[in-house]
């Protein structure tokens, strides 16, 4: 019989799987208070024969981040879209997630800056027209991950237009008469159709 245990502190130890002069394994500390802790460990032979214990000083982390999407995302009239926030975490951030979901998808890792780690930000990304859902996901050390409120977010890049139909230019008209025209758009802003003006009294 040969082996190696696992154990934190003084609890029950885990047999670690052991192949090839390497050993690995799952702990679960879920159990225990975050903080540090002692993680020891000891390979045994077929005589019982044992090591000597080696120990590593871990910190438990359970605590996720907090991560926030800053700047309002809510219409752009450019397709070059940047995004910042906040993120915070008891011990200390690892790196923040950014989405972009929608007809293009985009995810990139932000860079964090600050003395404390805790802004984010994106560089300028080119994205189509249309509705996007942006989400945050901040992890730590310990990979504890927390996602942020999703935003909405419509890139419209397209201007409108509109003209007048009726009457055509040059033409004699009334006291009161009729007006038609049409309006454009692309980008979802408005939809392309036709708008009557149903009354329009004009003073002079
Ligand atoms: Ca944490
Ligand atoms: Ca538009």
């Amino acid at each position: 019989m040969f082996g190696v245990k696992v154990w934190v502190d003084n609890r029950s130890s885990v047999e670690a799987v052991y192949a090839d002069g390497t050993f690995s394994g799952t702990v679960d500390c879920s159990s225990l208070t975050e903080g540090i802790h002692i993680l020891k460990s000891q390979s045994y032979d077929y005589c019982g024969h044992l090591s000597s214990i080696g120990t590593v000083s871990i910190f438990i982390d359970n605590t996720e981040p907090f991560v926030t999407l800053g700047n309002p995302l809510i219409c752009q009239t450019s397709g070059n879209i940047t995004a910042t926030g906040s993120a915070t975490d008891n011990i200390g951030l690892k790196y923040v997630v950014v989405s972009f979901t929608g007809p293009s998808n985009w995810t990139g890792t932000a860079t964090l800056s600050g003395l404390t780690s805790e802004d984010w930000s994106i560089p300028t990304i080119p994205l189509p027209d249309g509705d996007y859902i942006v989400s945050v996901t901040s992890y730590d050390y310990a990979n504890n991950a927390s996602v942020s409120d999703t935003s909405s977010i419509s890139i419209d890049t397209g201007i409108p237009m509109c003209e007048i139909t009726f009457p055509g230019g040059d033409s004699v008209v009334g006291k009161i008469f009729r007006i038609e025209g049409t309006h454009r758009d692309t980008g979802g802003g408005l939809s392309a159709g036709v708008a009557f003006i149903r009354s329009v009294s004009i003073t002079e």
